[in-house]
């Protein structure tokens, strides 16, 4: 590594991981004047950012000993474990941005405090060209450390937002999945709809509008309506559309994907949920109680 003089006032930061994401982010970090440490696996990635001002490292350990702010934003937990091996982190503040699982999170937690660490977990909320455009609204769930988290608020919110959601380490990886969770399970309807027009004479292009809108307004209200229901238990009141109705109703959704000669295969699984719930109850409530047909042992 070059040795340099900075002049900065900006907190100094190491990166670890320079894929898609990691690169992204640490554009972000040299424009707002961080002095900035990179690390990559594959070296020619770090190399790229060095006209742009970054200090790249030679090994993990190089970049670790570089800054006491240590992020990583690696493929996965397997790829944090191998690349921080043997490196000692006394003293380090590693915030880990590398999508996770939560039990994953909270064991990478007790694994970096035991190291002499104090951690932060990450999860990110923004695909790489939303990061540095504030207007795109892409942020970055943090939790752990609630002091931790204040020390660094300010570097840690240079490349998207921040939103903090507890003490328990997992609650970020948490809350990460279940949105990309939901936004699975959007893409499937979304895809299921494409393929019942794929054949027809219906411009994909002026469809879409139609999709994506509808899909805007039913999600709003109806996330609303569920979280207020999960919380009161009252199943019943402010219902809109009844599952007695809606259930009758996935017979013609069945019925013309037949006709259209798509496989119902990602539909399926919901529908026969909202039967499941419709054989134990009256009807007269909507799909909210297939939340906790979904939660074994509930
Ligand atoms: N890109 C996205 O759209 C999503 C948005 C939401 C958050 N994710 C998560 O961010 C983490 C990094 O994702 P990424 O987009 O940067 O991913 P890649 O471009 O594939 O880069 C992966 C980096 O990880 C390094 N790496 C992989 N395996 C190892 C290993 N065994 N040891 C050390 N480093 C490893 C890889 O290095 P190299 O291949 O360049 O040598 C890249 O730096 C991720 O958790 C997403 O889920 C992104």
């Amino acid at each position: 590594m070059n040795a340099t003089t900075s002049t900065s006032q900006q907190t100094p930061v190491s990166l670890l991981g320079l894929g898609a994401m990691g690169t992204a982010l640490a554009r972000t970090w040299l424009t707002a004047g961080h002095p900035l440490t990179v690390w990559n696996r594959t070296p020619a990635r770090a190399e790229a950012l060095a006209p742009e001002g970054a200090e790249v490292a030679d090994s993990a350990a190089e970049a670790v000993a570089a800054s006491t702010l240590v992020l990583l934003c690696l493929l996965d937990d397997a790829s944090v474990e191998t690349t921080l091996d043997g490196v000692d982190l006394t003293g380090k503040d590693l915030v880990n941005l590398t999508t996770t699982t939560p039990a994953e999170a909270r064991a990478r937690a007790a694994w970096a405090e035991e190291r002499g660490a104090r951690y932060l977990d990450g999860g990110i909320m923004a695909v790489p060209p939303m990061v540095g455009v504030p207007e795109a609204g892409g942020y970055v769930f943090y939790s752990g450390s609630r002091e931790l988290f204040e020390l660094h608020r300010e570097t840690l919110a240079v490349p998207v937002g921040t939103t903090y959601v507890g003490e328990d380490p997992g609650f970020a990886a948490l809350h990460d999945v279940a949105l990309l969770s939901a936004m699975y399970g959007m893409f499937a309807g979304a895809t299921h709809a494409f393929a019942l027009i794929r054949r027809e004479n219906i411009d994909p292009v002026a469809f879409a509008p139609l999709l994506g809108d509808w899909i805007k307004a039913m999600v709003d209200p109806s996330v609303g309506q569920t979280a207020g229901q999960l919380v009161s238990g009252d199943l019943t009141s402010d219902v809109v559309s009844n599952l007695a109705m809606q259930v009758a109703g996935t017979k013609t959704l069945l019925a013309t994907a037949e006709e259209q000669g798509v496989s119902a295969e990602l539909i399926r699984p919901q529908f026969a949920l909202m039967s499941r719930l419709l054989d134990r109850s009256t009807g007269l409530e909507d799909l909210t109680g297939t939340v906790d047909l979904l939660v074994r042992d509930r």
